[in-house]
């Protein structure tokens, strides 16, 4: 119950409605399966885009069923099909859209519409089959150089007001996203950068506080998301937005997700002021060695310093960790204990690696990687890495974690009850021996 919209579908909508194409958005959020089979089946049949990443593959793979069966065309895009080109080809996808798809798209439906297959070799960034059935994958897409002469999101093809009022209704705020730019110039190796590569390229202070301002009279939120993959990566266009937002008296409070290392006490300074209420860290582990492994170039102690300023500041944190990253043993598991107790975040998120097809960790473990299902039916998240510890191994590491640190937190308070500590010392006695009980068990 915390939607957000589509942005990059919206995008695309937008863009594609400025160029005079036709577009429409089926919003899957606040509909049904059936809704979008009548629809299909209704016709007349056009262009079907899809949005596909690893999670929603099974869906795609159902849409792109029915879709074919009624005689649409079809086109998937997303941070997925890139990855998975031939499969999604087999799927029923005429065209793979890899990268941004803005452009691609204009150049792509009239040659659809016309049904001249053989000017798709022209389009650059993407993937179809050819009349003798070979796969063709054409030079990639030049990336959109400026990207605020863009128009912004079609929030108004979709019921936006319905996303802000489920907030409203479960949360008690409404909240808006919004993004302020495209891409991440990092390496974390198992991070996905299927549509942006390692490129950044901002949106002006002034174009954000503009739509910002927009989606306050427009939607009349309680408080935003900044879905930027790092938000405060750039501090002089931080410190720039923030002077931009208090020149124009706003102030809604938000949340984003950063990087430790991207969080000074003058960028944590500059977030409170604007309103900022949570800053999500990743902090992946509590081992340094794990992080290097990683590649993510930040340490341990500035993921600690970072939550320490966020709480001196009165900004919540909160933290992504990982279990089973390739090399991460028992001492491994006890650092990122100590390091959760010692941060103390205000919640914390647990997940077990997965390598996301395409990543230098996906390649890293390829030779071990298995899907013990098919394809169509199944996710990166499901692979299976031969030799890794094994789940009930990791669901011992995240059963020590969460009573490690509630007994740290118990023990600080002066009323805390000695039978909630019995309580979780055992549960921590308990973990530890399941811990050891099973590491040797290995994912077959
Ligand atoms: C915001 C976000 C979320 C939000 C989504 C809320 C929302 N509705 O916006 C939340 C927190 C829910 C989320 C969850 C997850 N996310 Co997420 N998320 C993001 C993030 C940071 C921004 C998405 C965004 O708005 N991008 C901006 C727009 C403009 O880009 P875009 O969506 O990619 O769209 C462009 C192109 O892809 C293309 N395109 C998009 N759609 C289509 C459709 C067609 C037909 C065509 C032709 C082209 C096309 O054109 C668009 C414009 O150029 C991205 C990273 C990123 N920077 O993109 C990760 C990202 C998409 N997430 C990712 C992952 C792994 C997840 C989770 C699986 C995490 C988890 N373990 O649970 C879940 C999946 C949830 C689900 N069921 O889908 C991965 C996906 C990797 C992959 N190969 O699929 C990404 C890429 C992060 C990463 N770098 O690894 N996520
Ligand atoms: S995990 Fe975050 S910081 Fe690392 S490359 Fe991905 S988006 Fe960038």
């Amino acid at each position: 119950m915390k939607p957000y919209p589509p942005l990059g579908i919206l995008y695309i909508c937008s863009h594609l409605r400025k160029k005079g194409i036709r577009a429409d958005v089926f919003d899957s959020t606040f509909s049904s399966r059936q809704q979008l089979w009548e629809l299909l089946r209704k016709g007349p049949p056009s262009i079907l885009g899809i949005y596909a990443n690893l999670m929603t593959r099974p869906n795609v793979v159902e849409i792109l069923r029915v879709a074919k069966e009624s005689g649409w065309q079809t086109v998937v895009g997303g941070p997925e099909p890139g990855a998975y080109v031939q499969e999604y080809l087999a799927a029923g996808a005429d065209v793979v859209v890899i990268g941004e798809g803005e452009i691609t798209l204009e150049e792509l439906v009239p040659a659809l519409q016309s049904n001249r297959l053989d000017s798709l070799h022209q389009i650059d960034g993407i993937a179809f089959r050819a009349a003798d059935s070979s796969v063709v994958r054409t030079k990639p897409r030049e990336q959109i150089k400026d990207i605020d002469a863009q128009p912004w999101p079609a929030r108004e093809s979709i019921d936006m007001a319905r996303y802000v009022e489920t907030w409203r209704e479960h949360h008690g705020m409404g909240s808006v996203s919004i993004i302020t730019a495209r891409g991440c110039p990092y390496h974390c190796r198992w991070c996905s950068h299927e549509v942006f590569g390692k490129t950044h390229r901002r949106r002006t202070p002034e174009s954000v506080a503009d739509e910002l301002e927009w989606l306050i009279g427009q939607y009349h939120p309680q408080m935003a998301w900044m879905a930027d993959d790092v938000f405060t990566i750039h501090p002089g266009w931080l410190f720039r937005y923030a002077a931009e937002l208090k020149r124009r008296n706003l102030k809604l409070p938000f949340e984003c997700i950063s990087r430790a290392d991207r969080l000074s006490p003058q960028v944590v300074e500059t977030l409170a002021e604007m309103g900022c209420f949570r800053v999500w860290i990743g902090s992946e582990s509590g081992s340094q060695r794990i992080l290097d492994a990683m590649e993510r170039g930040v340490t341990v102690e500035q993921v600690q310093t970072a939550v320490a300023l966020c709480r001196s500041a009165g900004i919540q944190s909160g933290m992504f960790l990982m279990w089973g990253y390739e090399g991460e043993e028992l001492s491994d598991i006890e650092a990122t204990v100590e390091h959760v107790k010692k941060s103390d975040p205000d919640i914390f998120f647990t997940t077990v690696a997965y390598p996301i097809k395409g990543t230098p960790y996906f390649s890293e473990v390829a030779d071990r990687v298995q899907n013990l299902r098919p394809w169509s039916e199944s996710s990166d998240r499901e692979f299976q890495i031969r030799s890794r510890h094994s789940r009930q191994f990791y669901r011992h590491a995240d059963k020590l974690l969460r009573s490690e640190v509630e007994l740290h937190r118990l023990a600080r308070k002066a009323t805390a009850d000695e039978a909630s500590i019995a309580a979780l010392q055992s549960g921590i006695a308990d973990a530890r021996l399941g811990l050891h009980a099973t590491a040797s068990e290995v994912e077959a």
